[in-house]
C-alpha cells in the first residue's frame, strides 16, 4: 500500500477527476478523500479470530480455507492440557491473530478448574472480532465438553461475544442426512448458547456447513463463499474492514482467470485446483450481504457509491475504482466494482 501524504493524495484525486462536473455531488472529492483515509486507517488495524471446538474437528483447516493460506498446522496437536494459544499472521499487509483454545472442549482430566482457565483466557485475549465455534456435522449430539466450552466462553467474555459468532460444521460430506442434520445440529447448538444469551441472540447465530476435503457440500454448492459471507457479516465493526482488506484480493477472480485459461489451455487442472481452492466467487445474494456490511461499517462508502451512477452514469464504478486503486492500493477497485 502506498503511503501518500494528505496534500498529495488530495491533489491526485483532483487531477484524476478534473474533467467531472460536480454539481450533482459537490462534496465528492472530500468524501472520497475521507473514504480513502478511513481505509488507510483500517490497514493499520488488526483483527482477531477465536477458535472454539474439540480436537480434530477441523478448526485449523477451516481457518486456512477461509484465509486462503496454510497458516495453521493441521492435525498436529494432541491436547493433554487446557491452554490458550495465539498465533500472529499477516496477509496483504494486514495483521491478524488466531486464538486457539485447545482442550477447552475436550475430555481431559485437568478440567474442573474453570475459574482459573477463565482468568487465564481473559488475561491473554483482549479483543475478539470473530468467534468460530467449530463442530463436526457427522456427529449427532452436543457433547458435554462442547457444552462446557460454551459455558466457559460465555463466562470469560460475557454473552456479548456470541454476537460475533458463526457455528461451523465440518465434514459436511460425511453427514448421513445433510439437510436435516444441518438443521437439527444448528438448533441444538443455538439452544445450548441460548442458556447464556437468551433466544434472541442465539437464534441469529448463523451456521455454515463446510468440508475442508472438498469444494462443495452434498447439495453440490460451494461452501467457501458462504463461510466468507457469514463470518464477514458477524464480524465486529472494528475487525470487518481489516478482514475485508486482507481477503479482497481473492474475491471474484476465478471468472477472469477462467476466461484467460480457456483461451490458453483449458486442460490445466492443477492451476484450476489452485485457483478454485482459495478464490471467493460471490453470488448475487452474497454480494448484497457483503455490500450491506461494508455500508454499515463505513457509512461514507454508501454515500459515495449511491451517487456514482448519478454522477458518472453507467458502469463506471469499476474504472473509477481501478484508477483510485492505482493511487491508494488494492481493495477500492473491488469495492467500487460492486456498484457498477
Ligand atoms: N473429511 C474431512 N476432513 C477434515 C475436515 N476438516 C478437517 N479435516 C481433517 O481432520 C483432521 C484434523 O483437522 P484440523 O484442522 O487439524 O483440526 P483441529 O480442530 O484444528 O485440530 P486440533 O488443532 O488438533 O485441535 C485433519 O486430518 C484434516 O485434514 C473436513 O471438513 N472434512
Ligand atoms: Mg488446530
Amino acid at each position: 500500500m502506498n503511503v501518500i501524504k494528505d496534500n498529495n493524495l488530495l491533489n491526485n484525486l483532483k487531477n484524476l477527476f478534473s474533467s467531472i462536473n460536480y454539481k450533482a455531488y459537490p462534496s465528492f472529492i472530500d468524501d472520497l478523500f475521507s473514504l480513502i483515509k478511513s481505509l488507510q486507517e483500517s490497514h493499520k488495524k488488526s483483527f482477531v479470530f477465536l477458535l472454539v471446538g474439540r480436537t480434530g474437528v477441523g478448526k485449523s483447516s477451516t481457518i486456512n480455507s477461509l484465509m486462503g493460506e496454510p497458516i495453521c498446522n493441521i492435525g498436529d496437536y494432541d491436547p493433554t492440557t487446557i491452554d490458550v494459544q495465539s498465533y500472529e499472521h499477516e496477509i496483504n499487509g494486514i495483521k491478524f491473530t488466531i486464538i486457539d483454545t485447545p482442550g477447552l472442549c475436550d475430555n481431559i482430566p485437568e478440567k474442573g478448574n474453570d475459574q482459573k482457565y477463565i482468568e487465564h483466557i481473559r488475561n491473554k485475549v483482549k479483543q475478539i472480532d470473530s468467534l468460530c465455534f467449530v463442530t463436526r456435522l457427522d456427529e449427532a449430539r452436543v457433547s458435554a465438553d462442547e457444552m462446557r466450552g460454551i459455558e466457559v466462553i460465555s463466562e470469560a467474555f460475557t454473552q456479548d461475544v456470541w454476537k460475533y459468532a458463526v457455528i461451523i460444521f465440518t465434514r459436511a460430506n460425511k453427514a448421513d442426512n445433510y439437510v436435516i442434520d444441518l438443521q437439527e445440529r444448528t438448533k441444538r447448538i443455538q439452544k445450548e448458547i441460548a442458556k447464556y444469551t437468551g433466544d434472541e441472540v442465539a437464534s441469529t447465530i448463523p451456521s455454515v456447513a463446510v468440508d475442508n476435503k472438498s469444494q462443495t457440500t452434498p447439495d453440490g454448492k460451494r461452501w467457501l463463499e458462504e463461510l466468507y459471507t457469514q463470518v464477514f457479516k458477524k464480524m465486529s465493526d472494528r475487525g470487518a474492514v481489516p478482514f475485508f482488506l486482507a481477503t479482497v484480493t481473492r474475491i471474484n477472480k476465478t471468472v477472469k482467470k477462467d476466461k484467460n485459461r480457456s483461451k490458453k489451455n483449458i486442460s490445466d487442472n492443477s492451476e484450476q485446483n489452485d485457483t478454485r481452492e482459495t478464490e471467493i466467487n460471490l453470488n448475487g445474494q452474497q454480494t448484497e450481504e457483503i455490500k450491506s456490511k461494508l455500508f454499515s461499517t463505513v457509512p461514507i462508502l454508501e454515500k459515495i457509491c449511491g451517487s456514482l451512477g448519478s454522477i458518472f452514469g453507467g458502469s463506471v464504478g469499476k474504472t473509477i475504482g481501478e484508477t483510485i486503486g492505482g493511487v491508494i492500493g488494492y481493495g477500492l477497485d473491488f469495492i467500487f466494482s460492486l456498484f457498477s
